[in-house]
């Protein structure tokens, strides 16, 4: 029966996982142990032993953040665990590697990560990641497509699709905290004092709630890939030249610009946090930011087009209805293109909503204790969210996104 880890009790319970002993070494009375998890919902723990470090994550019961009051499948490790292997499949490297997988303990042993640190931390330390851009812009598109009917095969795509539906409580909170909680005055929403007069403003913009909901129709009817689900800088690890993505709990088909557009709101968030967090090199830092963003969009565009390209082995956009016909899918790409990116910027506007009003808010505002020097900052994060959901569809691209931002950040 399942139960829950402890420091003291992990190395008798698992001293048996051949793969967990491969990692560390094979005496378990030598191995050190501790609980890193300061994420909303599991155990983390990292084990250091003679042979070296691996960590190993459980899903706990219920939400950690709230407790016991509000339950929670254990078989979101389950998901995360598929997860993880289509991720390695389909861009590899990108994600931590997986030694072992006990789904009645729901736990996965994995690959320990160093020097890796939270990149929402670098962000609020400061620090820059080379290459990070062109990890992100690879990664989300590669996953989009060879995830997608663009890439798989008729088969392979509908038996994910029904796998992955098993998942139901975890996009749940998603479709609650994300897509809905924002707009009302729900139970479990906080707020930076100061804020009402944006809040109320927002609350009583019927079209902005329109273009919501038809945001959440689309995540939770077209199925178009499988998604990461909770691609925020709290799930990304870095060096200073180095980048995994981990925790894909909240995974499900889902869609193409799902992950990119939640990536880039929490680089916004990044961005209209810096003030208070910089001194002199305020400027410089925040136009790394904007400069991570335009890249990563950039970069995820030319691979996908590479993709398409390249590997258009699906039953979508086939090269029978183009290619033979008059040698140029261009305009089909662009057509996909343009649906992705009106999905991506609804889902970035929104997610730059919750992270202030619902529950989980970021540490990005979160560290800044005067809420005085907070409420402002995030006003100018709420009002261009607001102004993303309304124009996601006329974007022009994500330089113009970056433009929009350097005006908020004057007001
Ligand atoms: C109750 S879970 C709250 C948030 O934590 C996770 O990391 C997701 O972002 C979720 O929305
Ligand atoms: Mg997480």
């Amino acid at each position: 029966a399942y139960k829950a880890l402890t420091v003291d009790t992990l190395p008798e319970r698992l001293k048996g996982v051949a793969a967990l002993a491969a990692q560390v070494g094979d005496d378990a009375t030598a191995w050190q142990v501790q609980e890193v998890g300061d994420g909303n919902l599991n155990l983390v723990f990292i084990v250091t032993g003679p042979g070296g470090k691996a960590i190993v994550k459980q899903a706990l019961p219920y939400v950690r953040l709230v407790g016991d009051s509000w339950p929670l499948p254990l078989y979101r490790a389950y998901f995360e665990y598929h997860a993880l292997t289509r991720q390695a499949a389909r861009d590899p490297g990108s994600v931590p590697s997986v030694y072992h997988f006990d789904e009645a303990q729901a736990l996965i042993i994995m690959e320990f990560l160093a020097p890796h640190v939270i990149l929402r931390r670098k962000l609020i330390a400061g620090e820059r990641v080379a290459g990070l851009a062109e990890f992100l812009g690879r990664y989300c598109a590669r996953t989009a497509f060879r995830g997608s009917e663009l890439s798989m095969q008729r088969p392979d795509k509908k038996a994910d699709v029904a796998l992955f539906a098993g998942n139901v409580e975890i996009p749940a909170i998603t479709e609650a905290l994300v897509f809905t909680d924002p707009y009302f005055d729900a139970e479990m929403n906080s707020h930076t004092e100061g804020l009402e007069p944006v809040i109320a403003r927002l609350r009583a913009d019927v079209g902005l709630k329109v273009k919501v909901q038809q945001a959440l129709q689309r995540f939770v009817s077209n199925t178009e890939t499988m998604v990461h689900g909770d691609l925020h800088s709290g799930s990304i690890m870095s060096t200073d030249s180095d980048s995994r993505v981990i925790d894909p709990e909240f995974v499900q088909y889902g869609p193409m610009g799902f992950d990119i557009g939640m990536l880039c709101a929490n680089f916004l968030m990044a961005y209209f946090s810096q003030p208070a967090h910089r001194g002199s090199d305020l400027a410089a830092y925040q136009a790394w930011i904007l400069g991570v963003i335009a890249d990563t969009c950039s970069i995820f565009e030319t691979e996908f087009r590479h993709l398409w390209a390249t590997e258009r082995t699906g039953i979508l956009f086939p090269a029978s209805l183009f290619e033979d016909q008059d040698h140029d899918s261009s305009p089909a790409c662009d057509a996909v293109s343009a649906g992705l990116w009106r999905d991506a910027w609804a889902v970035c506007g929104i997610e730059m909503h919750r992270r202030c009003l619902s529950l989980a808010h970021n540490a990005d505002f979160e560290d800044i204790a005067d809420a005085s020097v907070r409420a402002p900052l995030e006003a100018r994060n709420l009002l261009m969210g607001a102004e993303l959901i309304h124009t996601a569809d006329t974007l022009a691209d994500a330089m113009a996104v970056c433009a929009l931002a350097r005006d908020y950040n004057g007001k």
